[in-house]
């Protein structure tokens, strides 16, 4: 019995760990690697947020929503560069995943903007968001607050083919 106990306190301690690196999940045919956002200044109107979603299913997926307490309303973004002004827009119908594909929500690129956080995002920090897809359903996961290019290194494996 004693020893049950200290194995499930190493595993706690493990699964502590492992959360403070990278933390993925998994939602139906859906993987979700590494949310995280910016840290943000103070009274920031937005704060960004990022994750790779990856489609291991045989049919589309989409994102379609997301929630957060952060703040009241949050919407996913496609960004571009229009005579060298970064622009972004809502993107209408949610996020598609098709299968086998991996859309990464990154800096410069797709984000999920949440408007007018409650409060502001220090590095470190962590807060919850649930994201539903069409297909997947709901499911809920946690923002780790961090500076950009922190994130930790692709898995093997797991990298791209390049394009
Ligand atoms: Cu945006």
């Amino acid at each position: 019995m004693r020893h049950l106990t200290v194995g499930i306190a190493a595993l706690a301690l493990m699964t502590l760990a492992a959360s403070v690196q990278a933390h993925d999940y998994k939602v139906g045919a859906l993987n979700l690697d590494h949310p995280w956002a910016r840290p943000t200044p103070p009274a920031a109107p937005v704060a960004g947020g990022y994750v790779a979603i990856t489609n291991t299913g045989g049919a589309p997926d989409r994102l379609l929503h997301v929630e957060s307490d952060l703040s009241t309303s949050a919407q996913v973004h496609d960004s571009s560069v229009v005579d060298g002004i970064a622009r972004m827009r809502p993107l209408d119908g949610g996020l598609a995943i098709e299968p086998g594909q991996t859309v990464r929500l990154e800096p410069g690129g797709m984000h999920i903007m949440f408007m007018k956080p409650a409060r502001r995002l220090v590095e470190g920090a962590r807060f919850s968001a649930v994201l539903t897809f069409e297909n997947a359903g709901a499911v809920t996961v946690e923002f780790t607050v961090q500076k950009p290019g922190n994130e930790p290194p692709p898995e093997a494996g797991h990298q791209g083919h390049g394009g």
